[in-house]
């Protein structure tokens, strides 16, 4: 049966530094090579309040944010042929085509296939798939998770095992796949480093899981907000700095404290002044840092040229390095295979039309991740 235009609750974003609101919009259905999808639980991460909050310059509106998402496939376009109907899959907001430069090119996940069109809000044909009244609502990374039925491109599919629950996988399809990628992909830690993880949001808490995983001999973890580290400590961390208690800069402490500095740090806030700090607290001659925040709109990094020229690496992460169609899965299985734990990220769970509040907590530094049960 050809699918039809249905009606979605969805939280809509209507303006920049506006709470969402809930609406019904049409979904129209999926197009060719798309897919339209049932959510069943998305997490909130940092970068839908970064987007919200105006300071993203891709970010556009009115749109449909969230990116975290897990669904069912509800319908398929026209050629779609590597999912069906029924299929258990996590959005991608870092698509895989397989055929582009980059995704042939062996040394990035960045697949650039559709980018130009995401970042538009915009579906790769030009053109959005949700609607209120006959006005055109945009799409948000190319996932749009706040929403009951989304639209996507087949490419930015992951097929996930039916038996996992996607209540608790969905985390797979941002933050704790960015933050254990960026540790064991990107950085590549080796057993028995040192490493320094800045920010113990979900981001930094999945990094201190890379790292255990990893076999770190030492994982130092520095946040602000000290109720942050009791999880942190559950999941391997084993010293806790809040830069608070210092009166000097916090890359100074690190260095004292590790005989020189660390081979290997994350910074997972997005804060420009914290990314200079976890390049300097790594080892002269060797240490690298990944950047994996996001920072606003205008904002610049810097430090002393120096500091690279003494054999210091400054780098960066997006979904952890990882090639969400192809590898992804097999996170999953390593999670159902009871590798690494979710529940433990998941101080809050809510219904779509509580998402405001899930803001709200992430802001007041109370939640990890908050997970919207559809
Ligand atoms: P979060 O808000 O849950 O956590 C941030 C943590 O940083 C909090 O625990 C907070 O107390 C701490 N913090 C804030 N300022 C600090 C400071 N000056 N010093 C030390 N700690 C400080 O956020 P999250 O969801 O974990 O996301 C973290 C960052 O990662 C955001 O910038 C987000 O946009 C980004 N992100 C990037 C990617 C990627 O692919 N590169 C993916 C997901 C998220
Ligand atoms: N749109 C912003 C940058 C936002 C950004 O860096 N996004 C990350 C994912 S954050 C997920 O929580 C990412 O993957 N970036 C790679 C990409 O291609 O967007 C800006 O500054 O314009
Ligand atoms: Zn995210
Ligand atoms: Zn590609």
């Amino acid at each position: 049966m050809t699918a039809q235009t249905i009606k979605s609750k969805a939280a809509v974003a209507w303006a920049a530094g506006q709470p969402l609101s809930m609406e019904i919009v049409d979904v129209m259905p999926p197009q060719k090579g798309e897919v339209r999808i049932k959510m069943v639980a998305t997490g909130v991460c940092h970068t839908d309040a970064f987007t919200l909050s105006g300071d993203d310059p891709e970010g556009i509106f009115p749109c449909i944010l969230g990116h975290e998402g897990g669904g069912i496939v509800e319908s398929i376009g026209e050629g779609v042929t590597s999912v069906q109907v029924g299929d258990h899959v996590i959005p991608l907001y870092t698509p895989e085509c397989g055929e582009c430069k980059f995704c042939k090119s062996g040394k990035t996940n960045l697949c650039q296939k559709i980018r130009e069109t995401q970042g538009k809000g915009l579906m790769p044909d030009g053109t959005t798939r949700f609607s209120i009244d006959g006005k055109d609502i945009f799409h948000y990374m190319g996932t749009s998770t706040f929403s009951e039925y989304t639209v996507l491109p087949e490419i930015s599919l992951a097929k996930v095992n039916p038996e996992a629950p996607l209540e608790e996988v969905c985390l797979l399809g941002c933050g704790v796949t960015t933050g254990m990628g960026a540790v064991m992909n990107t950085a590549k830690v080796e057993e028995g480093a040192t490493v320094a993880i800045f920010g113990m949001g979900g981001i930094g808490l999945s990094a201190v899981i890379g790292a255990t995983m990893a076999k770190a001999g030492r994982i130092i973890v520095i946040d602000i907000n000290e109720s942050k580290f009791a999880l942190a400590r559950k999941l391997g961390a084993t010293d806790f700095i809040n830069p608070k208690d210092y009166d000097k800069p916090i890359q100074d402490v690190i260095v004292e404290l590790t005989d020189g500095g660390v081979d290997y740090s994350f910074e997972c806030i997005g804060n420009v002044n914290v990314m200079r700090s976890a390049l300097e607290c790594c080892h002269k001659g060797w240490g690298e840092s990944v950047v994996i925040g996001v920072a606003g709109a205008g904002q610049e990094i810097s430090t002393r040229p120096f500091q690279l020229v003494t054999g210091r690496v400054w780098k960066g992460s997006a979904f952890g390095g990882v090639k969400g169609r192809t590898e992804l899965p097999d996170y999953v299985e390593r999670y159902m295979a009871g590798e690494f734990n979710l529940s433990d990220f998941i101080t809050h769970t809510m219904s779509l039309e509580q998402v405001n509040e899930a803001f709200e907590l992430m802001h007041e530094g109370k939640s990890i991740r908050t997970v919207i049960h559809f």
